[in-house]
């Protein structure tokens, strides 16, 4: 795989219901020039995920954005999304593969447990993901991954870090600087005032640390 598709900025959806809001809001958040769309609602019931992320793939497909699909093997496959993500709890990285095959991203989270990012890179996983990196409301109870947890992350693996949690204008240049790979947001995103200024600012950032 290309491991330069899991870069910049990795938008994802948040719990909204109402799908004409959340498909109205990614495709400004699209349009604003984001590099990864992640499809994740926790409180959806499975035809409103279905229906939703049916939309969703649509416009990703028209806005050449990767979308990748939180926890759900069926829905990744009946899409044919580009990737799914798993945490903990959900399908192990060898059903994603017996099922949806070699080509599929597979991203998974490790917190800010090192034992676990060591096993997971021992699988032929695409990038992991860390954090919370900062306090967030989004996921109250999400461990901490420290800066320098981070770093050991960094240390041992060439595959793409991405790191998540409370990340926001003023305070991701710290991770640039370390070196993750992207950044992973809901709430500074999907709830910004003005989507497409956001985004560039965090482009802007991006760059700086390219
Ligand atoms: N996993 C760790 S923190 C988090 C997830 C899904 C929430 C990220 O949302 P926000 O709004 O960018 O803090
Ligand atoms: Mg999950």
């Amino acid at each position: 795989m290309n491991h330069s598709i899991i870069s910049g900025i990795y938008a994802i959806t948040p719990d909204w219901i109402d799908t004409d809001q959340l498909i109205k809001k990614t495709e400004e958040v699209l349009t604003a020039g984001v590099n990864l769309i992640q499809y994740r609602n926790k409180i959806a019931t499975n035809n409103q995920k279905l229906s939703q992320a049916k939309k969703i793939k649509a416009l990703c497909d028209y806005y050449k954005t990767p979308l990748i699909i939180n926890d759900d093997i069926e829905l990744c496959r009946i899409l044919k999304a580009d990737g799914i993500h798993l945490g903990e709890n959900d399908s192990t990285i060898d059903e994603v593969r017996n099922k949806l095959g070699d080509q599929v991203i597979v991203g998974i989270s490790c917190y800010s447990d090192l034992t676990r990012v060591r096993k997971m890179l021992a699988t032929d996983c695409n990038y992991i993901a860390v954090g919370a990196c900062y306090p967030t409301t989004t996921k109250p109870d999400a461990p901490h991954a420290s800066k320098s947890f981070i770093l050991d992350v960094l240390k041992i693996t060439t595959k793409p870090v991405v790191a998540i949690g409370g990340i926001n204008l003023h305070n991701c240049e710290p991770l640039l600087k370390l070196g993750v790979n992207s950044l992973a947001m809901i709430n500074s995103i999907f709830y910004a005032n003005d989507v497409k200024h956001t985004v560039n600012q965090f482009q802007a950032l991006v760059s700086k640390h390219d």
